[in-house]
């Protein structure tokens, strides 16, 4: 008989009788195999949480109390048990629930989230809450080794020990982040076994488990001295020194201890951390022994599971001329903040570990390393994704920019990046990017310009960010760097229709993906002129000044937010210089873009090959009409109730 068939919510697990949990988890662990197997995702995280996840829902009741989730990308088993069941099936699809905890999917989901590290603040805020209202709920926030790197939740750590609300805190700890886990801390857990004699009482079966706990946990003065031994079982365990009640480490794959410890755990005060030691893809062979590969899952055969190739990536692009530019320059470094294989930087990694650092998630600390190294001559890389960057942000202005250090920003996942969805669009990187005096920003428009780019930037000096989009990329034939084109900063390219603004009735200026799309849509015209406006900043202000002031219309085309980006920029110069330009603004129009297939939310957003067509076919035959601009959707709503894309309404199509 089959268990899950009957649960749509926690209070159908706490039904269970607790010999039941062992078979839930067997049965919910097939499920999340089996929902991967059709759609991909981060299958090892969510197997590796599978025996916590059903102990959580059996102590915890995820309607009334608040289980916080950190980035969220384990949570698959508890979506399962939490209503979303046949849903899954389309799990990071358009339309299906998103691949991480999202508080607007679903009542059962404590926080909308992605990003790491975020759980501790999150949880100490809804715990203050409590007790500031003397509500009846239990806060529980559930941290991986990996998101425990960050900063943020060190600090929360800090407060929390001090302010000691009563909460739990589960530390996930598989040894991994998506590649090895690093750093001090990291180190220290290896060597926290579990008690000898705590697995003696564990062998001798639940009972005795529960005899030990009895006194534990009345903290009774007879009891105090095990207690100790229990609860700080090492005499320099860091999270004791910060406040926290210690329980553990404990076997993170047996259900019936993890609720065990749970349901005593939520009868203290203060904050207890609970340590479990639990294996990254628990349950399937090829997750279990490469789960890196498997961290992140695109769709496989669940009989015979072969990870998908994903063909040369823009990623790898960077990494080969890394490789390249630090063989041509020892004093270029890469820093990655915990993201070696998505950043293509596991050959630099093995090529030139004495110039490679990974600083765990924490992307503040890659942004003010690099700038130490700078300020001692070095040239450092940040390898960095477009939505990460959001959390080095005043690093990048203060440690890096204020005195113009040599910095390259190297951004990837520039633009909508898919499955990820809404936490991981890298759509703001140049609107918040532009202010910052000093600093250049450059997008190829292939692998060869991304090579020269880099080059140019590495030579040039001062921060530079040189952002790219996720996806397939043509490979640049191989040749040394010495060889590799220069381009002029600040300078844009025509590639398409006339050189000459008199022979043009339109000028499309677009870079990266957009460029793509306004050669398609301009096609065989040829009184079009299509330019690879490759900088963001500093503008081609010469090529821009020849185009409007011969009075070309103007379409701009940017996988970004229309606030801050290139269009903003070109009407912002224009309007500076007084030229007058009849122009359309192509981009996303104030709206959080959900997951969904890129191209197609291209082509929604108005941005795409038909959008393009339709302003230069509307520029050239009617001329500039303001009323041609359809009425705005609500503006920066999110998900649709179905989790359609709801921006399609406040489609940029015309502007
Ligand atoms: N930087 C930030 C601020 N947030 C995220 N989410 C990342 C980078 C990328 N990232 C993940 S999952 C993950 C990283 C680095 C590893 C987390 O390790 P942890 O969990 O030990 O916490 P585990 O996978 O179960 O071992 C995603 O973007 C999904
Ligand atoms: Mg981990």
């Amino acid at each position: 008989m089959s268990l899950l068939d009957h649960i749509s919510t926690s209070a159908d697990v706490a039904r269970l009788r607790r010999e039941q949990l062992p078979q839930l988890a067997a049965e919910l662990r097939a499920e999340i195999i089996d929902v991967c197997a059709e759609t991909g995702g981060h299958l090892a995280s969510s197997l590796g949480a599978v025996e916590l996840t059903v102990a959580l829902h059996y102590v915890h009741d995820s309607l009334r109390d608040r289980i916080v989730w950190d980035v969220g990308h384990q949570t698959y088993g508890h979506k399962i048990l939490t209503g979303r069941r046949n849903r899954m099936r389309r799990i990071r699809q358009r339309g299906g629930p998103a691949g991480f905890t999202t508080s607007s999917e679903s009542p059962h989901d404590a926080l909308t989230v992605g990003h790491a590290s975020t759980s501790l603040a999150a949880a100490l805020g809804m715990a203050l809450a409590r007790d500031a209202r003397a509500a009846p709920y239990d806060v529980v926030a559930v941290i991986g080794d990996g998101a425990l790197t960050g900063g943020m939740a060190l600090a929360a750590l800090n407060t929390i020990g001090h302010v000691k609300p009563r909460m739990t805190i589960v530390l996930n700890d598989n040894e991994m982040s998506i590649s090895e886990n690093v750093g001090a801390l990291n180190e220290f857990m290896r060597r926290l076994q579990v008690q000898p004699w705590l697995r003696r009482a564990e062998s001798r079966g639940k009972a005795a488990l529960r005899d030990v706990w009895a006194p534990l946990a009345e903290f009774g003065s007879r009891a105090k001295k095990a207690t100790r031994r229990f609860f700080d079982p090492a005499s320099n365990n860091p999270f004791h020194a910060m406040g926290l009640r210690y329980v553990g480490p404990i076997d993170g794959h047996d259900v019936e201890q993890i609720a065990f410890y749970l349901a005593h755990i939520r009868e203290l005060d203060g904050p207890t951390m609970l340590h479990l030691l639990t294996r990254k893809g628990k349950g399937y062979d090829v997750a279990e022994a490469d789960p890196i590969t498997w961290h992140g899952a695109s769709r496989y055969d669940a009989s015979n599971p072969v990870a998908a190739g994903k063909g040369y990536q823009w990623s790898d692009a960077f990494g080969d001329a890394a490789v390249a530019l630090t063989e041509h320059d020892d004093r270029v470094w890469v820093i990655t903040p915990a993201m070696r294989e998505g950043s293509g930087l596991v050959r630099y990694s093995k090529a030139h570990p004495e110039r490679y650092i990974d600083v765990g998630i924490a992307e503040d600390v890659a942004v003010t390393t690099a700038a130490g190294l700078a300020l001692r001559g070095e040239k450092p890389i940040v390898a960095i994704y477009s939505t990460f960057l959001q959390r080095g942000y005043d690093q990048v202005i203060h440690d890096v920019a204020l005195e113009s250090l040599d910095v390259v920003f190297a951004i990837d996942r520039a633009g909508l990046v898919g499955a990820d969805g809404m936490t991981h669009q890298g759509v703001f990187d140049m609107a918040y990017l532009r202010p910052i005096p000093n600093l250049s920003i450059a997008m190829p428009k292939d692998a060869v310009e991304l090579r020269s780019l880099l080059k140019g930037a590495l030579e040039r000096g001062g921060p530079v960010a040189v952002r790219w989009p996720r996806g397939s990329v043509v490979a640049a034939p191989e040749v040394a760097v010495e060889a590799w084109p220069a381009v002029r900063w600040g300078s844009w390219e025509v590639v398409a229709g006339p050189g000459d603004p008199a022979d043009a009735v339109a000028v499309v200026l677009a870079f990266g993906v957009t460029l793509g799309y306004a050669l398609a849509a301009v096609g065989a015209a040829t009184d079009v002129t299509v330019v690879n406006a490759r900088f963001l900043k500093p503008l081609d202000e010469d090529l821009l000044a020849r185009w409007a002031g011969a009075g070309v219309p103007i379409v701009t085309v940017e996988d970004h937010v229309l606030a801050g980006g290139l269009g903003a920029a070109v009407t912002e110069f224009l309007a500076d210089v007084g030229l007058d330009a009849r122009i359309r603004r192509l981009g996303i129009d104030d709206a959080h873009v959900p997951h969904g297939d890129p191209a197609q939310q291209h082509e929604e957003l108005g941005y795409g090959v038909r959008g393009i067509a339709d302003a230069v076919a509307e520029l050239r035959g009617r001329g500039w009409q303001r009323s041609a601009v359809p009425a705005p959707g609500p503006a920066g709503r999110a998900v649709a109730d179905d989790g359609v894309l709801d921006a399609v309404s406040a489609s940029s199509a015309l502007r």
